[in-house]
């Protein structure tokens, strides 16, 4: 990946951050985005200083349609060069019965897990049509089939598949790529955002299985931006031995 610019959404934490750790190891400068600069900040300190790569740090929430669109406009020409897109940001949040969950919820996942990896999408894909690209969607087994009391997540990722599906479509004329990566449980904060910070509700659900780790997940984003230039993968779908669907899970 030596000399591609990478460019990862949600990278402070969890998936994304192990993506940009993977990819700097591997040669790659990056852009990473996240609204917690502070921890942005270190982290690309730690980036630069481990691996020699360059690095681009930007506070950015998704789902500002505004600050989207004038970030990536404001790129340095150099830095505009975007080879990979990885649209990692993304949350869930409440575990409940549709019907007695909380809007703000819905409206937060449908923003950022929809239309914020829209926003970026739109913004960058044009940069890649006179040269080569790859986008990489975050999307999840959620997305493939529906688990009680998480509708909307669910909702939001089937929409990461069909629009990673619809994407490579639109694209298949230009040397472009298209990946929806599906895992299944990891442990990242992830479970701590979808419990509103309960710890101990969040540890309860790793109860009994070994979950995927983020670093599991981000050698499998490395390997299939790393394929020969006519090789796509177009999915991948990946879970703990005892995880058959987002739903279906064996727990000692
Ligand atoms: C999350 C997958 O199985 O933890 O994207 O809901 S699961």
């Amino acid at each position: 990946m030596k000399n591609k610019i990478v460019f990862i959404s949600g990278a402070s934490g969890g998936i994304g951050k192990a993506c940009a750790e993977y990819f700097a190891k591997d040669g790659a400068n990056l852009i990473i985005c996240s609204r917690n600069m502070e921890k942005l900040n270190d982290f690309r300190d730690f980036l630069i200083n481990s691996y020699g790569v360059n690095v681009l740090a930007i506070e950015l929430d998704v789902k500002n349609r505004e600050k989207v669109v004038e970030t990536i406009e404001n790129l340095d020409e150099n830095w505009k060069n975007i080879d990979i897109l990885i649209n990692n940001a993304g949350l869930a949040k409440g575990l409940e019965k549709l019907y007695e969950g909380n809007l703000d919820d819905f409206e937060d996942m449908i923003d950022t897990n929809i239309k914020g990896l829209l926003y970026l999408t739109r913004q960058i894909v044009p940069l890649m049509i006179e040269r080569k690209g790859h986008v990489i969607n975050i999307g999840s087994t959620a997305g493939i089939i529906a688990y009680p009391n998480g509708t909307v997540y669910c909702a939001t990722k089937a929409a990461v598949k069909f629009i990673s599906d619809g994407l490579r479509m639109d694209l298949v004329d230009k040397e472009i790529k298209v990946t929806n990566i599906q895992p299944g449980m990891v442990e990242t904060d992830f479970s701590v955002v979808r419990f509103k910070g309960d710890k101990e509700k969040a540890d309860n659900f790793y109860k009994g299985i070994e979950p995927l780790t983020a670093e599991d997940i981000a050698d499998i984003v490395l390997y299939t931006a790393k394929q020969p230039k006519h090789v796509q993968i177009c999915e991948v779908t990946v879970t703990p031995v005892h995880q058959a669907t987002g739903g279906y899970v064996f727990k000692k």
